[in-house]
């Protein structure tokens, strides 16, 4: 098969597993998609422009949740990223908005390299050590989905995925 040939073909069997993973759902004039596929943050951006749209980006807290209810509690990648200055957070769709819903401690580039957001972190996760065995505990308020919020991540993680577009 030739270069351009697999092009092709590797493009259009992208647009048909995208169109068939993908429901729409409309919001104040936007359309929105959870995107149950485990993609690394540069990967699920590159989805989402398959699709005519982006990473999304949240604006108001009764926008955070209704995506947070179309992703149904599942750990997402949002559009927001501060992979280009640390702590200096942009959204991938040039959005202005201020709005944020980090988790407490959040967001804190664990690790020196965590620059892509998600939603729908549980949180509030510590160490403890008995005895000789490290447990871990979490704090179970965070475990409801009311109370699930953003945390940085490394954008590297596969994770599922929100995309907006105009409509
Ligand atoms: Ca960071
Ligand atoms: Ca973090």
């Amino acid at each position: 098969m030739s270069t351009m040939k697999l092009v092709v073909f590797t493009l259009l069997v992208g647009a048909i597993m995208a169109q068939e993973a993908v429901n729409w759902a409309i919001f104040e004039g936007r359309a929105y998609a959870y995107v149950p596929k485990y993609l690394i943050w540069t990967d699920a951006q590159k989805f989402c422009l398959t699709l005519g749209g982006s990473l999304a980006s949240i604006r108001t807290s009764q926008e955070q949740d209704f995506v947070k209810a179309l992703a149904e509690g599942n750990r997402a990648w949002i559009g927001y990223s501060d992979a280009q200055t640390e702590a200096a957070w942009l959204w991938i769709n040039s959005d202005r908005s201020t709005h944020t819903g980090w988790c407490p401690g959040e967001p804190n580039n664990a690790g020196g390299h965590q620059n892509c957001a998600l939603i729908d972190w549980t949180g509030m996760q510590s160490y403890h050590r008995i005895n000789t065995k490290w447990i871990i505990c979490v704090n179970v308020l965070l475990l409801l989905p009311e109370n699930k919020c953003w945390d940085d991540q490394d954008c590297h993680t596969a994770y599922s995925f929100i995309c907006t577009k105009a409509v």
